[in-house]
């Protein structure tokens, strides 16, 4: 029986927050998930399925209208909905699935505090933990932006080219200055800001698929220029190489750090 059961569109980077974190807490988790166009034909669900059309039909009351990130219909359970009223994945259930979980980070930071060596990786102090989450707090902003961008398609313009460029500057430059005093984003120890940091960062890289768009808006990439942050790259770098983010993340580290 796993402690934390997560249903996503896979792969995402956002899933593998909670799945490096877990290598660290020991927490057992199962994700559940298919493709991004295949989540259209599954029920979401504690008790997700893959459905038929005759599975189709006979769920016909949790067909809903896409939101963000998928367009059409999407199947989402009342019992769903209830767990988690922003409907979106990746989500989580807890407690034998009477506990809803959304928002990534917030998954994360179940998987942090589940298991036989939890708390792991967020800090041990209250303040050590509150100053982790200033930098979850940061990079969900940033995140929010890098979703409309690789989310844009054709939609691409100079103005959301410039607010991703921008949001990229920012978040970087403060952690180029963190890494400054400190071997980690939040300090001296490996933390749950550090995993947030190179998960964001591989959901940016889909933006080497973004060539067509990117010209047609007589645009540049904006992931390469990580490379003008020193600290930054080198400490990424180290990151990726560590088992146990590789072992989700292995296939995005040369877009990273290209
Ligand atoms: N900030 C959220 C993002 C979750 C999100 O926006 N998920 C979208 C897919 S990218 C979704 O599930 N959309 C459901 C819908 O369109 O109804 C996180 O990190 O978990």
């Amino acid at each position: 029986m796993s402690d934390i059961r997560i249903i996503s569109y896979l792969p995402n980077p956002r899933v593998y927050k909670a799945t490096i974190v877990a290598r660290h807490s020991g927490a057992v988790i199962d994700v559940i998930g298919d493709k991004p166009p295949e989540m259209a034909n599954w029920l979401w669900d504690y008790q997700a399925i893959k459905m038929s059309d005759a599975d189709k039909q006979a769920h016909a009351s949790a067909r809903r209208t896409a939101k963000t990130g998928f367009s059409g219909a999407l199947y989402k359970t009342d019992a769903f909905l209830k767990a988690n009223p922003f409907g979106d994945i990746p989500a989580a259930f807890a407690e034998d699935g009477t506990m809803g979980i959304f928002e990534s980070n917030s998954i994360m930071r179940l998987a942090a505090l589940t298991g036989p060596e939890a708390p792991a990786l967020y800090g041990d102090s209250p303040a050590t933990r509150a100053r982790i989450d200033g930098f979850l707090d940061k990079t969900l902003l940033f995140a929010d932006i890098i979703q409309k961008y690789i989310l844009a398609g054709d939609g691409l313009d100079a103005a959301l080219h410039g607010q991703m460029a921008g949001a990229f500057h920012n978040y970087c430059t403060a952690l180029e200055a963190a890494l400054g005093h400190h071997a980690y984003v939040s300090g001296d120890a490996l933390s749950l800001s550090d995993v947030v940091l190179v998960c964001e960062l591989a959901l940016m890289s889909n933006e080497s698929r973004m060539a067509d768009q990117l010209a047609a808006a007589a645009c540049h990439p904006i992931l390469p220029e990580l490379k003008t942050y020193p600290a930054l790259h080198a400490h990424v770098t180290d990151l990726l190489g560590r088992s146990e983010f590789a072992e989700d993340l292995s296939g995005y580290a040369r877009f990273i750090l290209a």
